[in-house]
């Protein structure tokens, strides 16, 4: 497993873009929820800057595009995974061109492009957990059964199983990794429902970590050279009970990151960076 697991979570760069105006009124959203740009957009500033200030990514940052309402969640349009990039194609129709920046963004980092190419897939980032040694891909409003295909077939060093998301967005809307070999999972029954599932699918144990919000499970682990294990995760403003459950991890550098308007329309914290490794591991 260390063998496996060796460089989970270490990135060297970050592709992140801009919020539009048109974000406030336009964006999709479950619940309809009144978002303030300004706050939105500083807040996602702060974000940006704990990325590039403290840890010391090389962010890229794509221009906002008033066309594309939903653009700042970048996830959504791309999955990187050691060398490859495979451009997705957004379950919402209104989102399908938020690929084509970040698949120029991609090339120019020197990625291996595959496209989805295929009328009949969809796929949200959101959908898709690596967890170092595979990946989960839920079957949702957004996600189908042929765009996990095409994923499986892009990324054929590591198995493919399937998950059906029966509420929320995402199957990141509930779930994250939190470390290697740690997931973290919401509380609500359709998360724990999610989590049984990928255990009885998985050859692996996978440790747990449960909060009692599914919106706080969307974190983000990283592993770097200098600091170690780094979890951003929600903050004790937002979620305090989950918040509790984060502080008592000891092996983690804890950031906690605002996410306060950019959660109105359905965005966490994954949904807004698409993180690479560009190092080689050897
Ligand atoms: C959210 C898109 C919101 C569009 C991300 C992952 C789970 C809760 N208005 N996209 N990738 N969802 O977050």
């Amino acid at each position: 497993m260390a063998g496996l697991m060796a460089g989970f979570g270490n990135f060297t760069h970050a592709v992140v873009r801009g919020i539009p105006a048109s974000l406030a009124k336009e964006a999709l959203r479950t619940d309809s929820l009144d978002v303030d740009l300004t706050g939105a957009q500083k807040e996602h500033e702060a974000y940006v800057s704990v990325l590039r200030h403290k840890l010391g990514l090389e962010v890229i940052e794509l221009a906002a595009d008033e066309s594309l309402p939903d653009c700042v969640f970048v996830e959504d349009a791309a999955v990187v995974c050691g060398d490859t990039a495979l451009i997705t194609r957004p379950g919402a129709e209104s989102r399908r061109k938020e690929t084509e920046a970040m698949k120029r963004a991609l090339k120019e980092l020197d990625m291996n492009i595959v496209e989805m190419a295929d009328e009949n897939a969809t796929l949200d980032g959101g959908d898709v957990l690596f967890t170092g040694r595979e990946f989960f891909v839920g079957l949702s409003k957004r996600t189908n059964q042929r765009g996990a295909e095409i994923l499986a077939d892009a990324f054929k060093d590591y198995a493919v199983s399937t998950v059906p998301v029966l509420e929320g967005l995402h199957l990141k809307s509930f779930c994250s990794m939190g470390g290697p070999g740690l997931i973290i999972i919401g509380s609500s029954e359709p998360a724990q429902k999610a989590l049984k599932i990928m255990q009885q699918m998985s050859d692996h144990r996978y440790d747990k970590l449960t909060v009692p919000d599914d919106h706080a499970a969307n974190c983000i682990y990283m592993n770097l050279p200098n600091k170690g294990h780094v979890l951003l995760h929600c903050t004790p403003e937002e979620y305090p009970e989950s918040a509790k459950v984060f502080e008592k991890l000891k092996d983690h550098m804890l950031i906690p990151v605002s996410n306060k308007e950019k959660v109105k329309v359905d965005g966490a914290l994954t949904c807004c960076s698409i993180l690479i490794n560009k190092k080689a591991k050897i």
